[in-house]
């Protein structure tokens, strides 16, 4: 039986990456001096690495790597820290000028889920305060509460695609994956709920991610629907649905776990 529903977080509740975190990047790096610069085509790629702080380090090993690096790696550290704290309070601003609302049908499905009963999480590569921000200016304060387990960024020392972050959540609700359903949108992320042991995954694509391998997912579409917006399939199981309810996602689970 389906007993908890965990959601990914940046991508999936809300376009986050494209409408918070690439802005506040390059905001950062504007107002740090550097001549960095993330077009959405170079974020696109970038991506391919989880974790903001890990996404820095990554972009100076692969593509930045005319840039000095200090001599010293605690200095390195210190740099790549700076440039995401910075990020951080910058994508927190965007967040409360309301610059970064939620994705289709996304309000609906946490309420239904919600005034149902069922259990809900979130395991996600982001910080807890990034979560606890997006939370407080979408739905309001209280809808912190409404998540049982939020498993977030340097909680577990690998991000995704790593199983880390969802079997810590699991193992903080005493959950097994078969009793577990994910809402994801990156290939990172189904591949992280899947070497969970979780093989209901339920993906949302969006503009970075429509183009990324899907294997495994249960059912693809391209944002959950509303009753007067209906989604479409792009892969996985046929379903006559038009939006997503927790009605669907019980027969995605059932259907995924027989
Ligand atoms: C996506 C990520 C995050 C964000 C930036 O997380 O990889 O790193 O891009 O957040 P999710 P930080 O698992 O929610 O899809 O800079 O705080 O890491
Ligand atoms: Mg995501």
């Amino acid at each position: 039986m389906l007993e908890a529903i965990i959601f990914d977080v940046d991508g999936t509740l809300s376009n986050t990456e494209r409408d918070g975190h690439l802005i506040a990047f390059n905001q950062t790096f504007a107002d740090a001096g550097l001549d960095w610069y993330w077009s959405d085509e170079l974020y696109a790629e970038l991506l391919a690495v989880s974790g903001g702080k890990e996404r820095i380090r990554y972009y100076l090993e692969s593509y930045n790597t005319r840039f000095t690096l200090p001599d010293d790696l605690n200095d390195l550290d210190a740099l790549v820290a700076d440039l995401h704290a910075s990020k951080t309070r910058l994508y927190e601003q965007l967040l409360s000028q309301g610059g970064i609302p939620l994705r289709t049908g996304v309000e609906r499905l946490l309420t239904e889920a919600l005034d149902s009963g069922m259990r809900m999480a979130i395991a996600t590569t982001t910080s807890l305060s990034n979560v606890e921000a997006l939370l407080r200016n979408t739905c309001g304060e209280e809808s912190i509460g409404w998540f049982e387990v939020i498993g977030a960024g340097d909680m577990v020392a690998a991000k995704k695609p790593a199983p880390d972050i969802y079997t810590m959540v699991m193992n903080e609700m005493g959950l097994a994956p078969n009793q577990c359903l994910v809402l994801e949108d990156s290939e990172n992320g189904l591949r992280s709920a899947l070497s969970a042991g979780i093989s209901s995954v339920l993906v949302t694509t969006n503009h970075f991610t429509r183009d990324h391998d899907f294997t495994g997912a249960t059912l693809v579409i391209d944002h959950l629907g509303e009753p007067d917006r209906p989604f479409t399939r792009l892969q996985g199981r046929q379903t006559d649905a038009s939006y997503v309810n927790l009605e669907l996602l019980k027969s995605l689970h059932e259907a995924s776990n027989s």
